[in-house]
């Protein structure tokens, strides 16, 4: 199987920290795929053009983080995301939370890359707003998911290392000791530092 990722795509990332974790390396090959340079293979097989996609073993695609998490866990035992219940529901609520701060995160550069004069502040500041929030809201529910080894609680610190690489002057940490914590814990693994974004990107 392929994995089409770049290396600076939290979404990918994601993917890419699952697949280390549940040990198939080995049999998921990690793909480069610029997006904005539309390469034909990731056209082929996402019509949205967007990384992370994977080609599974038989030819048939897969796109977007959750979708591409859910198959790989569904390969191996050890499963990240619970098959149902009350469980399952919290893994999932929690990843939402997490893609829609990249999602946040992402647009607000995009944003700030454009000429000044064409930025929308407003906009910028809503994108803001939302992350801000969701901090709040994730320290102030840490006990649902700063223990656990899921898929909920590895979206989040995927999205807390983006905000480090593209929002630093976020200062996140400020007044969120907990998750702060939470944070060293899942970047000093093995998964994590693997698939850290190159510095210079
Ligand atoms: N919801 C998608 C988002 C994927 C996404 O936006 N990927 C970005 C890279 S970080 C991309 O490919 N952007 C290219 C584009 O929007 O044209 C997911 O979870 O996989």
């Amino acid at each position: 199987m392929k994995l089409l990722m770049t290396e600076t795509s939290p979404y990918a990332r994601k993917c890419r920290v699952l697949i280390r974790e549940q040990g198939l390396t080995e049999r998921i090959e990690e793909v480069h795929a610029m997006p904005l340079d539309d390469p034909e293979e990731l056209l082929d097989c996402n019509p949205l053009g967007k990384v992370p996609a994977l080609i599974r073993a038989d030819g048939t695609p897969l796109f977007d983080s959750p979708l591409i998490c859910e198959y790989i866990d569904s390969l191996d035992d050890d499963r990240w995301i619970p098959k149902s219940g009350t469980a399952r529901w919290r893994v999932l609520r929690f990843q939402a939370l997490a893609d829609g701060m990249l999602d946040l995160t992402v647009g607000r550069r995009v944003e700030l890359t454009r000429p000044k004069e064409k930025q929308f502040d407003l906009w910028v500041q809503r994108q803001e707003n939302g992350i801000r929030r969701s901090l709040d809201l994730l320290e102030a529910e840490s006990d649902k998911f700063a223990g656990a080894f899921d898929l909920g609680a590895m979206s989040i610190a995927v999205a807390l290392g983006y905000l480090d690489f593209r929002y630093p002057e976020s200062q996140w940490r400020e007044g969120r000791p907990v998750l702060a914590g939470f944070y060293e814990k899942w970047a000093s693994r093995p998964s994590f530092e693997s698939t850290q974004p190159p510095a210079d990107a």
